[in-house]
């Protein structure tokens, strides 16, 4: 069984949005017909409560993209971003959801971040995601959305740990940095993931 996890295709993540990643919205066409070729199409949502502490602005003289030290964990700063209630964190209007069988959502404890829909960046607690899809048989798990260097670099990892076999849809991603996503694919593909683009999945029949 392939699942598509679709990570993080919200509102502050596209251009106008708070935490906008370049040309973020490119990929909404694309994971759009993906969705069709899977078993299972499953997606995430960055969830903060207001005062989030990776917020640069719960941080007296912190600027965005600042580098700390939260609780014993290395933290980049962000400018406020995908606060609950808020017009920023739905998923992108023109995401088709019809296929989309559950919404996991992430990023709640005020304390810790969370890049991975899988785990907390502590690895303190699953948001139950992996239990979900090995309940529904789901052995392959391919990766698009947003940020290619953060959510979707790191929900890869957990799912290569979680022992799935895991692709990433490179050109179903966009990235807050190139050079960081470069190196996120090498990492990925060192412990043994598989990058291909969509259209290996389109035009197969
Ligand atoms: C993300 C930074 C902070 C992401 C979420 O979805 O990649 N990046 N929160
Ligand atoms: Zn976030």
């Amino acid at each position: 069984m392939k699942a598509l996890l679709l990570i993080d295709i919200q509102n502050d993540f596209v251009p106008g949005g708070r935490l906008a990643v370049p040309d973020g919205d490119a990929i909404i066409p694309l994971v759009n017909a993906l969705q069709s070729r899977f078993d299972l199409v499953v997606a995430s949502q960055d969830w903060h409560p207001a005062g989030h502490q990776s917020f640069a602005s719960s941080h007296a003289g912190k600027a965005p993209f600042d580098q700390i030290d939260l609780h014993g964990l290395p933290q980049t700063l962000w400018p406020d971003h995908c606060v609950q209630e808020t017009p920023g964190v739905a998923l992108h209007p023109a995401l088709d959801t019809r296929q989309v069988e559950a919404i996991f959502r992430k990023g709640m404890a005020p304390d810790i971040d969370s890049y991975s829909a899988f785990f907390d960046n502590g690895h303190r607690k699953a948001t139950g995601l992996a239990d979900y899809l090995r309940g529904r048989g789901v052995t392959d798990v391919y990766l698009a959305g947003l940020a290619g260097d953060y959510c979707v670099y790191f929900s890869a990892l957990d799912a290569l740990a979680m022992g799935f076999a895991t692709y990433v849809v490179t050109d179903a991603t966009r990235a807050i940095n190139a050079d960081g996503f470069r190196t996120a694919l090498a990492d990925l593909q060192r412990n043994g993931a598989r990058l291909l683009e969509s259209s290996v999945l389109l035009d197969s029949p």
